[in-house]
């Protein structure tokens, strides 16, 4: 049976703010205060989904997180009245407020670590959904991503959704943007690379920006996930990449089928050595290394040109889908240049994803990628399939529901909470999945 790439894009929320929460992110910190404008951002999400769909692929979405999360501030002790607990976060504790008004599940690629059939000893698709420990803002998406994933992939004989890992230091885990697939597309003998930060071995260490990934995360979720060992490969990212503000492996390197570009400043040199040796054993494969001198680790990551989506199209060709900021960059052009040149590439898009952008979410970030075959595909539930008549509904609801304008200031205001609540309810009629809210619970 025929597996395909499917693209689940986060769908921004209404809450989308820029409240410089994210370490080692320099987009974040750098537009910290920024009024943002959430209409706007989910917007340009939307073209995108609708531009990879006509491009021909299988295309998604995973609705938003609700925000604020209220019974999150009664637990941290933000007591009375919805007024009462608004106003005493916002002037106690701006950060934390800050937080549980953020949109960071919009970056999808963070919300699980899947594993495609093919892959797993058992022949189901697993997913883990990330803990995203490494802060605060983030770690509070893992209950509703699981949540949600049971609900989009209900079918248990077909997939299998795991429980977050321990929400710890050392089981630090960011999903996706943290692995690679490596396939032939014969579904076989599948390598899947786990690239972590931080080890309780590891002696290279990171001097400005902590890491975020633990090795020991990327070696439960394999483990779980029932990968053959042999088939499995874990590398260590660069400190200095790191320190220059690559915070997940997906800001430096990409890749989709047997195609992978990387920067040949990713990795440890060791094991950027290992990764280079994989690919050279290999023929049918494609490995480009973008040397420093084209393309220097600072301006990959403030063009963000390996945070482009690359897709293997049904017609096998492969496509780029860059963020605009890529678009007049003699560095990245010339990357893109020899790219196309040697064959490797045929297609390239710049779009403008400028309001994720700002926080640091480039296109691929804005995805995580499910392989499925045709029954799994059949299997899902079918309000987060993006038809057409969908796009137009959910513009139609952005257009609606969304401000084009949040400031922090904002963020106090109870009528704001009952505008929001108003746009959840709403949507979960849209999709088919009128109870997927509940704030009085937690979700
Ligand atoms: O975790 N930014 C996110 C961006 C995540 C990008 N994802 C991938 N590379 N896959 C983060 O750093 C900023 C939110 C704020 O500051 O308001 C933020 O969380």
């Amino acid at each position: 049976m025929s597996n395909r790439e499917w693209q689940f894009d986060g769908l921004v929320g209404p809450t989308h703010n820029y409240a410089g929460l994210a370490t080692g992110n320099l987009a974040a910190a750098h537009n910290a205060g920024m009024v943002s404008n959430p209409r706007m951002a989910a917007l340009q999400g939307l073209e995108k989904m609708l531009f990879v769909r006509n491009l021909g692929m299988k295309q998604a979405f995973l609705p938003p997180h609700y925000r604020p999360l209220v019974f999150e501030l009664k637990r941290l002790g933000f007591l009375g009245s919805l007024g009462e607990s608004l106003d005493a976060a916002y002037t106690q504790a701006p950060h934390l407020l800050a937080a549980l008004y953020s949109s960071s599940f919009m970056w999808a690629a963070n919300a699980a670590t899947v594993t495609p059939s093919p892959d797993a000893a058992d022949g189901k698709t697993h997913l883990t959904p990330a803990n995203l420990t490494s802060h605060y803002h983030r770690s509070v998406e893992a209950a509703f991503s699981e949540r949600l994933l049971n609900r989009i992939f209900h079918n248990k004989k077909l997939f299998s959704i795991h429980n977050a890992l321990p929400p710890v230091e050392l089981m630090a885990d960011e999903g996706a943007a943290n692995h690679m697939r490596v396939n032939n597309n014969d579904n076989k003998n599948s390598l899947n690379i786990f690239v972590y930060g931080k080890s309780h071995e590891v002696t290279l260490r990171t001097q400005k920006h902590p890491p975020r990934q633990q090795r020991a995360a990327s070696e439960a979720i394999a483990r779980l996930h029932g990968l053959d060992a042999e088939h499995i490969m874990l590398l260590q990212q660069s400190p200095e990449a790191i320190d220059r503000g690559v915070f997940h492996n997906d800001v430096i390197a990409m890749n989709t089928t047997r195609l992978m570009v990387v920067h040949e400043g990713a990795f440890i040199p060791e094991h950027q050595k290992k990764l280079a040796a994989y690919f050279a054993a290999r023929p049918e494969l494609q490995f480009f290394e973008v040397r420093a001198d084209e393309l220097s680790v600072e301006d990959a990551v403030s063009t963000y040109l390996f945070n482009s989506q690359l897709l293997e199209l049904p017609d096998q060709t492969f496509a780029l889908v860059s963020p605009s900021e890529c678009s007049n960059h003699a560095g990245v052009r010339g990357v893109v240049d020899r790219l196309m040149g040697q064959g490797a590439l045929h297609h390239v898009h710049y779009l403008d994803v400028r309001e994720s952008m700002r926080n640091g979410g480039g296109p691929a970030c804005l995805r995580l990628r499910i392989v499925l075959d045709a029954e799994r595909e059949e299997s899902l539930h079918p309000g987060v399939v993006l038809t057409d008549q969908k796009y137009l509904l959910l513009k139609k609801w952005v257009e609606t529901h969304y401000r084009d304008r949040l400031q922090f200031s904002d963020l106090r205001d109870p009528a704001f909470v009952t505008e929001l609540d108003a746009a959840y309810q709403a949507l979960a009629e849209l999709i088919g999945m009128p109870d997927l809210y509940d704030p009085w619970r937690g979700y």
